[in-house]
């Protein structure tokens, strides 16, 4: 009897951990993201990372330099950020490499470009 009551209590147990650990786990993998942040000058863009996981990916735009820039990556283009400004883009990218331009006429062929790598 006292067994059978300790078993009990064990398998309630255990079965209470495990929703816990699945709730926790789905939790977790909902407000997954990543953020990338994302400095404009002229006429480069430095990302604080090259690479990232595959997912809700968050660009964080900063203008540091002294002309308006823009943000566009996998056919999504953020608002034109004027210089002092900042700006966000979200994407959901897959497995692969996605280029990056800055849209604003001859600044891609001036150096606003990049690759970033999504894995
Ligand atoms: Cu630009």
């Amino acid at each position: 009897m006292r067994i059978r009551v300790l078993a009990r209590t064990v398998v309630a147990t255990l079965a209470l951990a495990l929703v816990i650990a699945g709730v926790a786990g789905a939790t977790t993998h909902a407000a997954k993201g990543t953020t990338v942040n994302v400095k404009m000058t002229e006429f480069k863009f430095a990302l604080s990372t090259s690479k990232v996981a595959a997912g809700s990916i968050t660009f964080k735009l900063k203008n540091a330099g002294h002309l308006a820039h823009d943000f566009k990556i996998n056919g999504k283009k953020s608002a034109l950020i004027q210089p002092g400004k900042s700006g966000t883009l979200k994407v959901i990218l897959k497995k692969g490499s996605y280029k990056y331009i800055c849209t604003v006429a001859g600044h891609a062929s001036f150096g606003m470009h990049g690759t970033l790598r999504v894995t």
